[in-house]
């Protein structure tokens, strides 16, 4: 019983350590987009990044032409979601990666 109780402590120590793990590789990647004219237009590139898997958080702003996404590093990468936002007919002229504080 009570080293049933011991392990379940070190479970969950071990889920915490990876979780954080997970948060501390969470990058943000800035893309200049040329191609964009409205609202429209910005919520058509977030919702194919947000399509893409391993993407937590999208936004794009048409006046200044950016698209950003955060995203985990080990599920996608920026090469995939410049494709993404590509396919839809925009072309992208930058890139910028940092890496999100978690
Ligand atoms: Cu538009």
């Amino acid at each position: 019983m009570l080293i049933g109780w011991a392990l379940g402590i070190v479970v969950l120590g071990l889920a915490v350590a990876a979780a954080a793990g997970e948060q501390a590789e969470t990058v943000r990647t800035v893309f200049t987009v040329e191609g964009m004219h409205c609202g429209g237009c910005s919520a058509a590139i977030t919702a194919a990044l947000d399509k893409v898997e391993g993407v937590v958080e999208s936004s794009a702003d048409h006046e200044k032409g950016l698209a950003t996404a955060v995203y985990d590093p080990g599920k996608a990468g920026v090469e995939e979601l410049e494709a993404a936002i590509e396919k839809l007919g925009y072309t992208v002229t930058g890139a910028t990666t940092e890496a999100v504080k978690g």
